[in-house]
């Protein structure tokens, strides 16, 4: 079969990305969002996030009428939902923008459509996908979910791309093709085929899913390391940055580095679905989160500890993204941090985040000013790196050595 027309539902970081990606290899695609202004933005070949390349890519595909986004779904070859999995109270995972996107397709869809779940998911939440197609639309066969042979497919492709080199991550890397059936994973790989150079690696559902789980958990609890590390290097007066470089001399040790927490909408949610899902056998992973959760609690009594030592602190925080050269702010331990300096009344809080243009509602009636780089540094007696910017990764010592620097990415020891 060949994919003549796919519908991408969700058109955030993920999905916007796929579907302008696809939209580039010729295929019509048209992205289905509940976001009016996300609609309108996209048809004007204008994108909603920032990402290196994207807004190129994406006005590229609107001009040539491959790509338009609509707030209505429609009938296509294949279905690709990226929507957001986060976690509610008690870090269960909140599957109901899952849910919603299968009510919204379930009417549109027809005899050997395709349908990929994209998004990070706890193990089962393919099935429960066929399970909610099935129940809207009992005139088609969902695998798994039918006794009838099945006349739809379905499948978990994990998204995996690097926030911030996610154009080409979504070419380059392998995927992992998590059918519920084996002709599930042959149409499933026939699409990423079109637009994927990396392998395609086919699957049973429940072990894809697993394994995009376990690939976050992997990096939370190795940052885990880094960032318990740190902790002790302070109490034991010692360079944690030059620590870990000696260290990683060794050719089978490779330390990740320490931060101010560990933030954005995967590593530090995704674990959790693994500890809701087998609490009692889940230890190392469990506690990793709770180190990583704790760190900026950490720093915020660092900072507190620097700004006592003046009269009239100024404490610039020098990025409130979750990571170095985005604009993304979720789940963002620099945010976090620098909303709590404000409420503690400490002194008068910059921020300074080149990536946006407007302070986030988070931080609006807490007395935070946004400044840029060289305001922060002619008022601020405090410097607080929370994010390895590339502006700030080049000062020089002599804009720093009049002031108290707490420094959570080791900009200046390295
Ligand atoms: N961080 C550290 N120290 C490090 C590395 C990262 O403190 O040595 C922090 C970052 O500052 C950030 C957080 O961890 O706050 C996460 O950043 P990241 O760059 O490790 O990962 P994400 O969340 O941008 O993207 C991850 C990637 N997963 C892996 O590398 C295993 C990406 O491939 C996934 O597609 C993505 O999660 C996702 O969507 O799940």
């Amino acid at each position: 079969m060949a994919f003549k027309k796919v519908s991408v539902v969700g058109l955030g970081y993920i999905g916007l990305p796929t579907a302008a990606v696809i939209a580039s290899r010729g295929i019509e695609v048209i992205g289905i969002d509940v976001s009016q202004k996300a609609v309108e933005t996209i048809n004007q070949g204008k994108v909603h996030i920032v990402e290196p390349d994207l807004d190129m890519v994406v006005q590229a595909a609107v001009t040539m009428g491959k790509l338009r986004a609509s707030m209505t779904p429609e009938p296509a070859d294949a279905f690709m939902i990226a929507v957001p999995t986060p976690f509610k109270e008690g870090h269960q995972p909140d599957l109901s923008y899952i849910e919603a996107a299968a009510k919204a397709i379930a009417p549109v869809l027809e005899k050997g459509n395709l349908v990929i779940l994209e998004s990070t998911s706890p193990v089962g939440a393919t099935e429960k996908l066929a399970a909610w197609l099935q129940e809207q639309r009992p005139d088609l066969h969902f695998p798994g979910a039918s006794t009838a042979e099945p006349n739809m497919y379905v499948a978990h492709c994990p998204e995996r791309v690097l926030p911030g080199r996610v154009l080409e991550e979504l070419v380059s890397n392998d995927r992992i093709i998590g059918g519920m059936t084996n002709k599930c994973c042959e149409k499933a790989t026939e699409l990423y085929k079109t637009f994927v150079r990396g392998e395609c690696i086919s699957t049973n559902a429940r072990t894809a899913e697993m394994a995009k789980l376990t690939e976050n958990s992997f990096r939370d609890v190795n940052i885990a390391f880094a960032n318990e590390l740190s902790i002790i290097c302070d109490k034991l007066k010692i360079n944690v940055w030059e620590l870990i470089a000696l260290a990683n001399r060794h050719p089978r040790v490779n330390i990740l580095s320490p931060g101010p927490g560990v933030g954005g909408h995967c590593i530090a949610v995704d674990p959790w679905f693994i500890v809701d899902s087998a609490p009692q056998e889940a230890r190392i992973i469990r506690t990793a989160r709770e180190i990583n959760d704790h760190k900026p609690e950490y720093v915020i009594d660092k900072v507190k500890a620097a700004a006592d030592q003046f009269k009239r602190p100024v404490v610039a925080c020098l990025g409130l993204a979750f990571k170095a050269d985005i604009d993304d702010l979720r789940e963002s331990p620099a945010l976090d941090i620098t909303c709590e300096l404000a409420k503690a009344n400490i002194g008068q809080i910059l921020a300074v985040e080149p990536n946006i243009h407007e302070l986030p509602a988070k931080l609006q009636g807490q007395g935070v000013e946004l400044v840029n780089l060289q305001q922060a540094l002619e008022i601020a007696n405090v410097l607080v790196v929370l994010v390895d910017h590339k502006p700030f990764k080049v000062l020089h010592s002599s804009d720093i050595n009049t002031k108290v620097v707490v420094d959570t990415r080791g900009i200046f020891s390295r």
